[in-house]
């Protein structure tokens, strides 16, 4: 036999087809499950074989269907249906073979992966097997039968949660739960063959034929009601999820043919959705992102094993607990004995929150405090690999801290800017060695959110660069490289879009109304609410010095502005947009109703009644055009890396693709109509980008254009 998606060996009776596309963790392609099936058969012809095995390698058993291929057409067709020749798909054909077939599990066994061993009469695992049905992570569900057979395997509620939630089970609990046979100590493919001749000669009982699992219709009434309460609530917006309940309860209520042929119903369902080909693009994007044409993978990076942080504040201490968290120790500086204790305590109430809630033991909190050092001189700093500021946003502090790290800290050290905003070669003057300066821009809080922009100064090194980006994977974060200019590319398109929220409220606008039109749209908040979560004042002050850059006669917002003059400035104050409670519970205030209505009379703003469709386009679309005008100055690599940013950073739904592909989906043609149409009526502000003029004419999208500069890099 001659392969080349698996390997085939045999050892006496047993036949082992090896799954061998170790570089995608064995993504099961079509040819790979058409290689994997014409062996299967050739051994079941094939009187010398007795039972045979699937094995994978250390990593992956396989890591699911192969994503690139799944949205193929025919993939879904020929897999499920009619390979071979219409006789009901590969799995089908698996699990139909008339001779035992062991599934050897070592690595991650996920979505087809474990269906594929499930499809199997056995299966049995090495200690760091993993198994799991991310398929919703994908936009999509089971649908090889995994719906059918693991509530037949593990019962109903298990099934349920593996099915809709998406979390892979281990080994052991695995086993605890009557998903594997036995788990292997040792070699795994011996493990295999031992374990095949254990069973040769006994009756083989098929999953297909079980329900002693499968509960009465009471208990899963309950079950399935919960589990899609729990959906509606935690998953909001998701179809996939709802979708995977459905499919298990045809298992309850269906014989297993029936129950399958409704799982592939609403699998292609899925699959064929905007939201499934959103989140393959996710996907893969957050995978790309790593991709830096001029930075090549082989850049050598600098060993990051100690490092210092300025600032002991909010960022400065999340900061310091993302790395300890990482097992990096930290020298954490401070102005004074009372800031620092302020900072350590801070840092301590957190992970006291994070105990309670079961995230961590108290014993490795314990661990994490150890590793971080408060000082209050920088002469601690001599022997670290990295100092990052996290210091108030200013430049002339900024550019303090700078010059004493570059006093301070040896040659060849990383020395990186948590600024959110200001110009990183600006701070970089302030060195002797604008080559190691970097902007690390981590966003609030540290230690929970996962985006990291990283900012490439014009004189920053490449060795640098690699070095962030690859630090960044080692902190559980994801990296995004960007441009130098004022904001980034988070902040910079955060800029128009809350502006628009603020004009939406001036032309007569509920403040509720704006933030629940862009929550029903999915993002996880709305844009005056995170206002007052992050805090007025801190936007108010960066307008104030850079007021002499606005263009005159061209239309500000104003209401935020005149609120923080009043002292709200969110949150912190108990009042902002919204009114808080003690227990930070926000609700409508109707003082600032009030305020609002007479400042925009004072203006002679008119007042009009706004759809929440109107107040969605005014406020995505402003991003996805200055995400397009990003994109052509070249601040950002990729279009797909605006969308990476804005899902990790800024709550943008991960089924929309984040704003660029949301654009690609509505159609750019029509999304430049639309701000045409806001141009003509609200003015220069919504002068369309000319990537997106270009785009839309062309009718191209944005995934096309980042296709296309890769080709041209
Ligand atoms: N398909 C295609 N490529 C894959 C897949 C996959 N399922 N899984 C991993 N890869 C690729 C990655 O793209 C990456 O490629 P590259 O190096 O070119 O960027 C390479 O394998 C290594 O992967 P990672 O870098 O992601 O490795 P990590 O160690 O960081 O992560 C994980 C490992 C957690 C397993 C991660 O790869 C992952 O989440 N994979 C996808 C898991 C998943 O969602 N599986 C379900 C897929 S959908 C499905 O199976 C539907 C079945 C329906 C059957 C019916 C068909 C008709």
């Amino acid at each position: 036999m001659n392969y080349h998606d698996i390997l085939c060996e045999t050892r006496g009776p047993v036949g082992i087809a090896i799954l061998n596309r170790p570089h995608q963790l064995n993504a099961l392609s079509t040819a790979l499950m058409r290689e994997l099936v014409q062996a299967l058969e050739q051994w079941e012809a094939d009187d010398q074989i007795g039972a045979m095995v699937i094995i994978g390698n250390d990593k992956a058993f396989a890591a699911g269907a192969d994503i690139k291929e799944m949205q193929d057409q025919t993939f879904a067709a020929l897999l499920l249906r009619d390979f071979p020749e219409g006789r009901g798909g590969a799995w089908t054909r698996v699990a139909a073979v008339r001779k035992p077939i062991i599934a050897a599990v070592s690595g991650y066994a996920l979505g087809g992966g474990c269906e594929l061993a499930m499809a199997c009469d056995f299966i049995i695992a090495a200690d760091n097997a993993k198994f799991g049905q991310p398929e919703i992570t994908v936009g999509t569900m089971p649908g090889a039968g995994g719906t059918q057979r693991l509530p037949r395997l593990i019962g109903v509620a298990k099934a349920v949660e593996m099915c809709a939630g998406g979390k892979p089970v281990s080994a052991r609990e695995a086993a605890s739960l009557g998903l594997i046979d036995q788990l292997i100590e040792g070699d795994l493919a011996a493990g295999a063959v031992a374990f095949a001749r254990s069973i040769a000669e006994k009756p083989v009982s098929k999953t297909r034929d079980r329900s002693e699992k499968l509960g009465s219709a009471a208990e899963c009434a309950a079950i399935f009601a919960t589990a899609r309460d729990s959906v509606r609530k935690k998953q909001r917006g998701l179809l996939a999820p709802l979708a995977a309940i459905d499919a298990v309860e045809a298992a309850t209520q269906l014989p297993f043919e029936e129950g399958c042929q409704t799982e592939a119903r609403l699998f292609t369902e899925c699959l064929f959705s905007d939201q499934s080909k959103a989140l393959i693009h996710v996907f893969f994007s957050e995978r790309e992102v790593a991709k830096i044409p001029d930075v090549p993978k082989e850049t050598p990076a600098l060993p990051v094993n100690r490092v210092a942080v300025v600032g002991s504040g909010t960022m400065g201490g999340g900061i310091a607990m993302v790395f300890v968290n990482a097992g990096i120790p930290v020298v954490l500086k401070d102005v004074d004995q009372a800031a620092l204790e302020m900072g350590l305590n801070r840092i301590k109430r957190n992970y006291a929150t994070s105990v309670q809630r079961g995230r961590f033991t108290q014993s490795y909190v314990d661990e994490r405090l150890e590793l971080i050092k408060p000082v209050l001189s920088y002469d601690a700093f001599f022997d670290v690999d990295m100092a990052l500021e996290a210091v108030f946003e200013g430049m002339a502090p900024k550019k303090t801290v700078f010059a004493e790290l570059d006093r301070a800290c040896r040659p060849g050290a990383v020395l990186a800017s948590n600024t959110s905003t200001l110009n990183i070669d600006e701070i970089a003057g302030a060195t002797s060695r604008p080559e190691s300066v970097i902007g690390t821009h981590f966003f609030s809080p540290a230690n929970v959110m996962r985006l990291l922009e990283i900012v490439r100064g014009k004189k920053t090194s490449k060795e640098v660069i690699a070095t962030c980006m690859q630090l960044s994977k080692k902190l559980g974060k994801i990296g995004v490289l960007v441009g130098n200019c004022r904001g980034f590319v988070g902040n910079r398109m955060f800029g128009p879009y809350r502006r628009e929220a603020q004009f939406l409220v001036e032309e007569g606008a509920d403040v509720a109304a704006v933030d629940e039109a862009l929550v029903e749209f999915g993002n996880a908040m709305g844009p005056l609410a995170t206002g007052d979560l992050a805090g007025l004042d801190v936007g108010w002050r960066i307008r104030k010095e850079y007021r002499h850059l606005e263009k005159p006669g061209v239309r500000q917002p104003f209401a935020e502005d005149r609120l923080c003059e009043l002292g709200r400035y969110g949150q912190k104050t108990m009042k902002g947009w919204y009114q808080y409670d003690e227990n930070r519970r926000a609700s409508a205030d109707p003082e600032v109703t009030t305020l609002v209505r007479t400042w925009s009379a004072e203006a002679g703003i008119p007042q009009r009644q706004i759809s929440a469709s109107d107040i969605v386009d005014r406020c995505i679309y402003a991003l996805v055009n200055e995400g397009a005008r990003i994109l052509e100055e070249g601040y950002a690599l990729r279009a797909a890396d605006i969308d990476i940013i804005y899902l990790n950073g800024y709550g943008f739904p991960a089924y929309r693709g984040g704003p660029m592909w949301h654009a690609d989906t509505v159609g750019l043609p029509k999304v430049y109509q639309r701000i045409c149409e806001l141009q003509l009526q609200h003015g220069e502000l919504w002068t369309p980008a000319p990537l997106l003029k270009r785009l839309a004419e062309e009718g191209k999208t944005f995934a096309e254009y980042d296709k296309q500069q890769l080709a041209a890099a």
